[in-house]
């Protein structure tokens, strides 16, 4: 039989459509229906891996799909090209990072192609070029201008080894995301985005989102904002004149406060401790090194001993008027709440653990043994249905089991609260707090602004100069981009300052307001400041007199399926939906969720373990592609299993996969049947086949279920080799049908197979447009036959089933027909003879 090459097949038809462009999106006057699919970009460091294959291979099937079903999509690609992997690599070979990127992309590009990935590559970006990051400076602008970027000194999380500024979500356990160094506490001016102001926006959206994102994703999303209901509490102070806040989740235990604990590293501490005498003061300063030195992940860890030191001061309960002691423990987060909480020992478990290591007083106020009847208020009754009065049974006591009482029940020794159950103490609790004047509902996050500064050479320099006076002022539009000085005579190993601050000729600038000398922002922009609107510059990428078009945007934007890694799921989607929103909110889009539909694709493992350089199990993508062909790990990836699914390198069979496509594209040199010929009268239990599959297709693609479209394609193959083989024979023309059926389907999977059996079918290239067919419903009736059932040998009833019915089916169908449920009455079925589709006879005792 024939070879199938892949590789003069690869090489004929690459050429072909560089010629022919099946990709490029033309929007003017085009009135198709829109759908943009939009792949994650990648960093371009070294050569696309497994990773980018699986991903850009879904991306693509999508993308194919919705052309063949006569869509305009949009498809393209870029890279983020600025960021530590380009700077650290190019410290280390000592090349210049422009020139490192270039040659990377370059790479990217080519291995791209080679996949026959369907981009349009008229519309390709790159972050690093300056005709992007002007865009990038504007939005900084947009933002500062609307008092949405800040400058403000910071406690920043710093990497010792990389030497600059880590954002929360870089910090993993406490340790730096990139190279795991244990990353330390420092003070500096930096830039932040105020995210925190659309807090509730980005939480509350994301219901939008629900069924269309992974729930994975959403529910990281929640946690990582984090919204906390409660109220706020002013305590006075003795011998000081503003009242201390607390923000606190459980205002109904308000009684039970016993004392009050500050966060060590608060501006608060350091005041009130300022006032006690020097022992105390020796004593905390001491705790508060200890402190600065622990991670916040330690500090709340409920394993660890509490430790802490009384600041010497007291505050006023403002129901009681009760006196209470002042600690500072570094339980308490110094950027929570207002870092500063009421302390329950006898309901919050760290409270109380603290109250037990300091013998501070413990005061339930909470009956957590009281029955809860939903009568509010609610009174507990007895068994024999009598109100039961709080004297007679025993609250269990924290001190004694060390657990806190976190229950429900019903309020004790909290004089207005007393009987309430919880949720109606909190209430009550709030209404009482807002009376007084002295607080009232609150709420507050875990999400933090967004810190944007970098001291780093390779990223967007930050537009705004500082003027000697102090004055911070934007670089006017008409003189953006503010690009990057060469990295010649630089040192950009990592030092804490920006390697910028050392151009010192770029550094120098005339002041946009009246030209005297004035010095440029040294640092530069977080990548995830480029990678937070990158989609909207696919729109119009090379447009250089506006960021976006925003009648493009209104025509494609929100993307409608996002496809890439979980491990963007907090970070890099909560930038893009708060940019997006700040963008909505500026006028210039007109939707406030960036991305419709979010496809997260699993890993490709070996052997059940990530694949890793230092481990040693790389499965390298070139080689794969060498030995398989492109269409071949393609279909591979497709036919894996559910996309969210990892894909374990050793399950799977890319040589299976290879030899089906050389079983399909065989089949197209043997179609005898001429172009066009009427398929009516051809084989029809082929037909039903190949309709069936038109019928199905769609619906699976849609649903993400590449892996059965694809199983589809091979059992197609299958029978239209078995009437190719059989009596119907190649000049069939329902097999000229079905080959060109499993060529339109394969189009999306194996593209070179599917263009070559294209034109080995007498057509012309490309496939990718050529539209998927409609299944025939008039082949889609499923035949039926009469079964006749009989009890005891006598016909009784008789039933109209599928022909394809099975005898189980058959049986159970049977035995609940009118007729056989007459006669069989008391009686007992023994036995049943059932002949699908025919016949069913019960023997009956
Ligand atoms: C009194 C109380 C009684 C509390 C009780 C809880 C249970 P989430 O749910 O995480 O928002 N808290 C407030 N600020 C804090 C800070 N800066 N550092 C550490 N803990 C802080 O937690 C809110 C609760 O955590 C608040 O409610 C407060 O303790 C504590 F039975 O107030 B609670």
């Amino acid at each position: 039989s024939e070879e199938y090459d892949f590789h003069s097949m690869q090489e004929r038809w690459l050429q072909e459509w560089d010629r022919l462009r099946p990709f490029a999106t033309d929007d003017a006057g085009d009135t198709r229906p829109r759908k943009y699919v939009l792949d994650m970009f990648p960093y371009p460091s070294g050569d696309l891996h497994m990773g980018h294959a699986e991903s850009y291979a879904y991306g693509d099937v999508l993308a194919r799909y919705w052309r063949q079903q006569g869509f305009n999509v949009l498809h393209p690609i870029g890279w983020d090209s600025f960021g530590l992997p380009a700077e650290n690599a190019a410290i280390k070979r000592g090349a210049d990072p422009a020139q490192w990127t270039a040659e990377n992309i370059e790479q990217h590009k080519r291995s791209m192609r080679r996949y026959a990935t369907a981009f349009d590559w008229d519309r390709i970006l790159h972050t690093s070029d300056p005709g992007y990051y002007k865009w990038n400076q504007w939005l900084f602008l947009e933002l500062f201008k609307a008092g949405l970027a800040y400058r403000k000194p910071a406690n920043v999380n710093w990497c010792p080894k990389d030497q600059t500024v880590l954002a929360n979500e870089q910090v993993i356990d406490g340790h730096c995301e990139r190279c795991d160094s244990l990353v330390e506490k420092k003070q500096l001016t930096q830039w932040f985005f105020k995210i925190t102001d659309y807090a509730d926006r980005l939480l509350d959206d994301l219901n939008q989102l629900e069924g269309r994102w992974p729930e994975k994703v959403l529910r990281m999303q929640r946690n990582w904002i984090g919204r906390s209901e409660g109220a706020d509490v002013d305590f006075a102070i003795e011998g000081r004149e503003a009242p201390v806040r607390v923000f606190t989740t459980r205002p109904d235990t308000l009684f039970g406060v016993t004392f009050m604990v500050v966060a060590p590293d608060s501006d608060l501490a350091a005041e009130l401790v300022a006032g006690a005498d020097e022992a105390t003061q020796a004593a905390f300063a001491e705790y508060l090194l200890r402190t600065q030195r622990m991670t916040d992940i330690d500090r709340q860890s409920t394993e660890r001993e509490k430790t802490g030191v009384p600041l010497g001061r007291e505050a006023i309960h403002p129901f009681t008027g009760e006196r209470i002691p002042i600690w500072a423990a570094d339980y308490v987060l110094a950027d929570y709440g207002h870092g500063a909480v009421m302390a329950v020992p006898a309901h919050d478990q760290r409270d109380l653990d603290f109250a037990r290591a300091f013998d501070l007083p413990i005061r339930v106020v909470l009956d957590t043994n009281a029955p809860i009847t939903g009568v509010m208020p609610m009174i507990p009754i007895d068994d024999d249905g009598n109100a039961i009065e709080p004297e007679s049974y025993e609250p269990v006591d924290p001190r004694q089991t060390g657990e806190a009482l976190t229950g429900d029940g019903r309020m004790i020794q909290s004089g207005p609260l007393d009987g309430l159950s919880k949720q109606n103490a909190i209430a009550r609790a709030i209404a009482m707090l807002e009376e007084r004047g002295i607080g009232g509902k609150a709420k507050t996050y875990r999400l933090r602004d967004w810190l944007i500064s970098r001291q780093r050479y390779w990223g967007t320099p930050i537009p705004i100069v500082h003027t000697a006076d102090g004055e911070m002022v934007p670089v006017p539009l008409e003189q953006l981009p503010v690009t990057l000085p060469s990295a010649e005579g630089l040192d950009l190993t990592p030092k804490g300052t920006s390697p910028l601050g050392g151009a010192s000729e770029w550094m120098q600038v005339p002041s946009p307001i009246d030209g005297s000398p004035a010095q440029r922002d040294p640092d530069t922009m977080d990548t995830f400041v480029d990678s937070s609107w990158y989609f909207l510059r696919f729109l119009s990428p090379n447009d250089d007199t506006r960021a976006f078009d925003p009648a493009q945007a209104d025509r494609w934007a929100p993307v409608d399926r996002y496809v890439g890694g979980v491990e963007h799921a907090i970070l890099h989607l909560l930038y893009a939906r708060f940019i997006t929103k700040v963008l909505f909110d500026l006028g210039h889009v007109s939707f406030t969720e960036p991305f419709e539909s979010l496809l997260n694709q699993g890993m490709v493992i070996l052997d059940g373990a990530k694949m890793s350089k230092s481990k040693g199990n790389l499965v390298t993508l070139s080689e794969e592609l060498d030995r398989f062909g492109v269409d071949a790990i393609r279909v591979t990836m497709s036919f894996a299993g559910p996309p969210e699914d990892d894909i374990d390198w050793k399950d799977v069979s890319p040589a299976g996969a290879q030899k089906f496509l050389a079983r399909a594209w065989r089949l197209s040199g043997e179609v005898r049947a001429p172009k066009g010929a009427d398929a009516k009268g051809g084989d029809a239990a082929l037909r039903r086949e190949t309709h069936r599959f038109w019928r199905d297709a769609p619906g699976l693609i849609e649903a993400l279920k590449f892996n059965v479209v694809v199983a589809r394609l091979m059992e197609l193959t299958n029978a239209t080799r078995k009437a190719v083989d059989g009596a119907a024979g190649a000049a069939d023309p329902a097999v000229r049908e079905a080959v060109e059926a499993i060529a339109l389907g394969l189009s999306l999977f194996a593209p070179y197979t599917a263009e070559d059996m294209w034109a080995r079918l007498g057509h012309q290239p490309t496939i990718a447009n050529v539209g998927w067919r409609r299944s025939d419903p008039s082949l889609l009736v499923e035949q039926t036959t009469t079964a006749v059932v009989q009890v005891n040998g006598k016909v009784r009833d008789r039933v109209e089933v599928p022909a394809t019915i099975g005898a189980d089916e058959l049986e159970a169908l049977a035995r609940a027909l009118p007729g056989v449920v007459r006669s069989v009455g008391d009686g007992e079925v023994v036995k049943a003879i059932v002949r699908a589709p025919q016949l069913v006879n019960l023997v009956v005792r």
